[in-house]
């Protein structure tokens, strides 16, 4: 088995090469549009989403390739949801990635009509999937649609905007995350099983209880990494008080608990693993990487 490094390289290469050749029009007056859209979406995101759909179809011992539009898809979806995340009307972010954001390297307008075209092109490019039958391409769609949409992504994105200046307790933030970040890492997993052509619903059960885990996970990580660049910019004490200030798992538990309760939830990720035996080793990898990442 190659190293675990070289793999993550090797499945960024593979879904920026399908994402490259794919997102173009032959329509000249939409070159603005493609290009907004293709500045988003290849722009250093560390792939986290097509690698574990990619990691899920392994090993249930499907043939990557078959993943491709299913990776596509879900890095689609977390590509139009950043897109409009920074926009004025939400976050307002100048920057993403460190790079201008995309409606401040192109115009407001375009930036919601390229979150718009990805959101749409996800759907389209499973739908299209021809080497899937039609009755799994529905399914596909239909879990995408469920994790994007009011009981997933967008329904945590609207509980979080309604959040704001509010404390939250351990549950609700947590299920708050479940959706906003979770819903779409679990499709992603989901949809990379259903891509092998070889899920049985213990298979689906499993990985689901994976997903799960490390989909919390990486949002325990994603604010304990916050809290360190605020520390290392602000100092520790204004840091801490930030840290405080907002709804995060530091903020509940300290950054020892969190870092803590990071672990623990890796460790339940990779226990989940276990009926699916040595080829979900790099699951297991990917279980690791999202809570030992540094950015
Ligand atoms: C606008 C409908 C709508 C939804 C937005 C996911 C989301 C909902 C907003 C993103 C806000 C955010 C920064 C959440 C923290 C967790 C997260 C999704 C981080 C970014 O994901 P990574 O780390 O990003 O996978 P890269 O840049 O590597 O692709």
């Amino acid at each position: 088995m190659t190293d675990f490094k070289e793999y993550l390289g090797s499945c960024q290469e593979r879904i920026d090469g399908y994402l490259n050749q794919h997102l173009n029009s032959d329509q000249p007056r939409l070159d603005r549009l493609f290009s907004a859209i293709r500045y988003s979406v290849t722009n250093g995101g560390k792939r986290i989403r097509p690698m574990l759909a990619y990691a899920s179809c392994e090993a249930l011992q499907g043939d990557i390739a078959q993943a491709d539009p299913v990776a596509a898809a879900v890095e689609m979806i977390h590509a139009y949801s950043l897109i409009h995340d920074d926009l004025p009307a939400m976050d307002n972010d100048d920057l993403r990635r460190g790079q201008p954001t995309c409606h401040r390297a192109f115009d407001e307008a375009t930036a919601i009509l390229a979150g718009d075209a990805l959101h749409a092109m996800a759907f389209d490019w499973l739908a299209a999937a021809e080497q899937f039958d039609p009755a799994i391409r529905l399914r596909m769609v239909q879990l995408l649609a469920a994790a994007a949409g009011p009981a997933g992504m967008v329904g945590g994105q609207a509980i979080d905007l309604g959040a704001v200046g509010q404390s939250l307790d351990i549950e609700t933030l947590e299920n708050m995350h479940r959706q906003k970040t979770g819903a779409l890492i679990r499709a992603s997993v989901q949809l990379g099983a259903l891509a092998s052509g070889h899920a049985s619903q213990a298979h689906l059960k499993a990985l689901g209880t994976y997903a799960e885990c490390i989909g919390l996970a990486f949002q325990v990580q994603d604010d304990i990494l916050d809290i360190e660049s605020e520390t290392s910019v602000l100092g520790k004490q204004q840091g801490a008080d930030l840290a405080r200030d907002k709804p995060t798992y530091p903020a509940l538990l300290g950054l020892e608990g969190a870092r803590q309760l990071a672990a623990s939830l890796r460790d339940q990720a990779v226990d989940a693993l276990q009926p699916l035996g040595p080829d979900s080793a790099r699951l297991q990898q990917l279980a690791n990487y999202i809570v030992q990442r540094d950015f």
